[in-house]
């Protein structure tokens, strides 16, 4: 399907975060991609860093916020039909991206096939990203969090959150490829789960929770074999190189206020040696 805008602006931290799968939808079809990058600062208050976003808040958010009362990071504008459209939501932007660059399935149950399996990642995500976030009193806290995390997503029965995708793709009609999630063809869950998986992998490394694993089969050999294709496939796609390639791929997973997927030298940002040199757009033709 071919899509009448020609350009995106998408806004976004400086991390890959919840702008990470839209970004890469973008650039797969092949549609000139403006990333706005805000960036949070760090400030001393009562003897502590914490990290200030005025770059958005204090900037373009304010005139943004006149045009759609919403907004948010991410955001997504563009024109079609000669019509200025400000969306909201990383949800929203995935499921319109989707639909607009025919990436949502082919008919209607394809359709809501892409939509459970689209929230269905966001709930995978939202495990490890609250770990993330969290700042723990002690060593041993983060561990435990940590093993919790694991079993969350990882445990091999019904509760684990990572057989469902394995299920999912087991059960796929045996002539359609598995390498996507819904039908034959790429649609929007694939690349959000994608980019969640890409921060399991660095967790699973970082609290070697999978012993003597390798970047192509630490999923298999956390008992998953077909998501562990899945992701392999995926990352080797033609179209997906460009965002691979580019800045936007670098970026670390999570914000500087976060204490795991922060860091540029380390697992957590360090404002002392860590500076954040992106710049405040990345354009991808
Ligand atoms: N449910 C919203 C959550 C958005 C959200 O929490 N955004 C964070 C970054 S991940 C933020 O700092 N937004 C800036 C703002 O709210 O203005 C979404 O998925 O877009």
């Amino acid at each position: 399907m071919s899509s009448k805008i020609n350009k995106f602006i998408l806004g976004y931290w400086s991390t890959k975060g919840l702008g990470s799968a839209s970004r890469q939808m973008i650039i797969y079809a092949g549609i000139p991609l403006v990333a706005k990058i805000y960036k949070v600062l760090p400030k001393e208050e009562n003897g502590e860093i914490i990290y200030e976003g005025s770059s958005w808040h204090d900037n373009d958010k304010i005139n943004l916020k006149n045009k759609n009362s919403l907004i948010n990071l991410p955001y997504l504008q563009f024109i079609k039909d000669n019509k200025e459209f400000v969306i909201s939501h990383s949800n929203t932007c995935l499921t319109f991206l989707g639909k607009e660059l025919g990436m949502f399935g082919e008919n209607m149950h394809e359709e809501l096939e892409c939509e459970q399996l689209l929230q269905e990642s966001v709930d995978l995500r939202n495990i490890v990203t609250k770990f993330a976030y969290t700042h723990f009193q002690s060593e041993e806290d983060e561990l435990q969090a940590a093993k919790e995390v694991f079993t969350s997503a990882f445990e091999n029965s019904n509760s684990g959150k990572l057989q469902k995708f394995e299920h999912w793709l087991n059960a796929k009609d045996d002539n359609l490829v598995k390498t996507f999630l819904v039908g034959n063809n790429i649609s929007a869950p694939d690349f959000n789960l994608f980019d969640t998986l890409d921060l399991y992998k660095k967790f699973l490394f970082h609290y070697n929770f999978i012993k003597d694993a390798k970047d192509e089969n630490i999923f298999e050999l956390a008992g998953f074999p077909l998501v562990s294709d899945f992701f392999n496939n995926f990352i080797q796609l033609p179209k997906l190189q460009k965002y691979l390639n580019s800045e936007l791929y670098k970026l670390p997973f999570t914000n500087k206020g976060a204490k795991f997927g922060s860091g540029k030298s380390g697992i957590t940002w360090d404002p002392v040696i860590d500076n954040d040199t992106t710049p405040e757009e990345i354009i991808i033709e």
